[in-house]
């Protein structure tokens, strides 16, 4: 693709970030305490909404039920657009109550799964005040022993649980379903990997759609091919970008895996150019999203980080010359086919990136005008230094 046009492709790229991103929040052993991090969805927002400003290409925030709380939503959804933000996915939270110890939408006692599913109800409530259009769902899910639950009854219990869900969905509203390998159970996960995913999507409805988090995989697992294959079904329905070097360890995307994003937006360039129009729908309605959890990083800066890195790497996926590398796949020319991808992964795509932002008027180096700001010592003096305890925010 010529420069020009790769500018202009520039323009569409959209980048979700995390209401929980932007609070303290950390591992399990410790969380330590960032001055001016976010106390409060409100403040979760205007961070939100200074990463937008500074890239151009973050106008959506994540919400996580119940971390961010409001008795009024319609406000929040008014709050967030006088700032030029838009409120993105709704994420239930289905493993930090007492009941959820043997599981959630799966667990073996009806009042729990009930439970469970009102307040997904509850959330998807909240999406129609929000205008959001994606419901988020992870479940904690799974067991720790064998023999401790029959493992096809959690299947049956999970999917007429799912399919409560996703009979109350608004009309164009959207269930992405999230799978992880493990944790925190280590025997057995009820939605441990894509298949398991894509199966129970295919069950609910078109509307059900899976979620790939880069975390949630096995060492050496070909998160490109599962989203190629995802894409093709019309079933690829989001990512949660983040990077990791043993499983969910939720650091900045791109950092230890920048041939692996790069690879994974070769997928969705080509998807979004694909000659089949259900291929370019479903590449066209991706919910790129970051689900990331900074603890000894400067927060805004991790954001800012994390959604260029994704920029940098649409553009060189933008770059890949596909007519000549579908020729030589083809021909079954392996290395010159993996030398017209490389050249796209090699290329220094930093000067058109300063162009693309000089266009649109925004700073050349969106994190060194954050630092020049004086908006970190602002919210500092204003918001303090929170105290921070465990590992998950609360
Ligand atoms: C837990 O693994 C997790 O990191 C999932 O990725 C969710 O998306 C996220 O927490 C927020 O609930
Ligand atoms: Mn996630
Ligand atoms: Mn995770």
């Amino acid at each position: 693709m010529r420069p020009e046009e790769v500018l202009e492709r520039l323009k569409t790229q959209r980048i979700e970030t995390p209401s929980w991103g932007y609070g303290n929040s950390g591992t399990r052993f410790k969380t330590f305490p960032a001055p001016g991090a976010a106390r409060n969805v409100w403040e979760k927002i205007e961070d939100a909404a200074e990463v937008h400003r500074l890239t151009g290409i973050a106008p959506s925030i994540a919400l996580h039920i119940p971390w961010d709380r409001t008795e009024d939503w319609e406000r929040l959804k008014r709050f967030a657009e006088e700032r030029g933000l838009r409120i993105g996915a709704i994420n239930p939270n289905l493993f930090q109550e007492e009941e959820y110890k043997l599981g959630s939408l799966a667990h073996p006692d009806r009042k729990v799964r009930d439970k469970a599913v009102a307040h997904v109800l509850e959330c998807i409530e909240i999406m129609r005040a929000t205008g959001s259009r994606d419901l988020s769902l992870w479940l904690a899910d799974g067991t720790n022993y064998a023999g401790q639950d029959h493992l096809r009854a959690r299947k049956h219990r999970l999917r007429e649980a799912l399919e409560r869900v996703y009979a109350a969905l608004p009309a164009h509203g959207r269930l992405l379903l999230e799978y992880k390998f493990f944790e925190p159970g280590f025997y057995f996960t009820d939605l441990s990997d894509w298949g398991t995913a894509y199966a129970h999507c295919l069950g609910l409805g078109e509307r059900a759609q899976v979620l790939v988090d880069l975390g949630h995989h096995a060492q050496a697992t070909n998160i490109e091919a599962i989203v190629a294959f995802l894409l093709d079904e019309g079933r690829l329905g989001g990512f949660h970008f983040n990077a990791r070097r043993y499983a969910d360890d939720d650091l900045i995307v791109g950092t230890t895996n920048p041939f692996e994003l790069f690879c994974i937006y070769t997928e969705l360039v080509q998807a979004e150019e694909d000659p089949d129009p259900e291929v370019r729908r479903t590449a066209q309605e991706v919910a790129y999203m970051i689900d990331q959890s900074h603890n000894i990083e400067p927060k805004l800066e991790a954001m800012l980080y994390s959604v260029l890195n994704c920029q940098e790497a649409y553009a060189k996926a933008l770059l890949v010359d596909y007519v000549a590398l579908h020729q030589a796949q083809a021909q079954g020319a392996v290395l010159e086919a993996h030398r017209i991808l490389m050249e796209g992964f090699r290329a220094d795509v930093r000067p058109l990136l300063r162009e693309f932002r000089e266009g649109l008027g925004l700073p050349v180096d969106p994190i060194q005008a954050h630092r020049n700001s004086g908006y970190l010592q602002r919210v500092s003096a204003e918001r303090g230094t929170a105290s921070a305890g465990g590992g998950f925010p609360s």
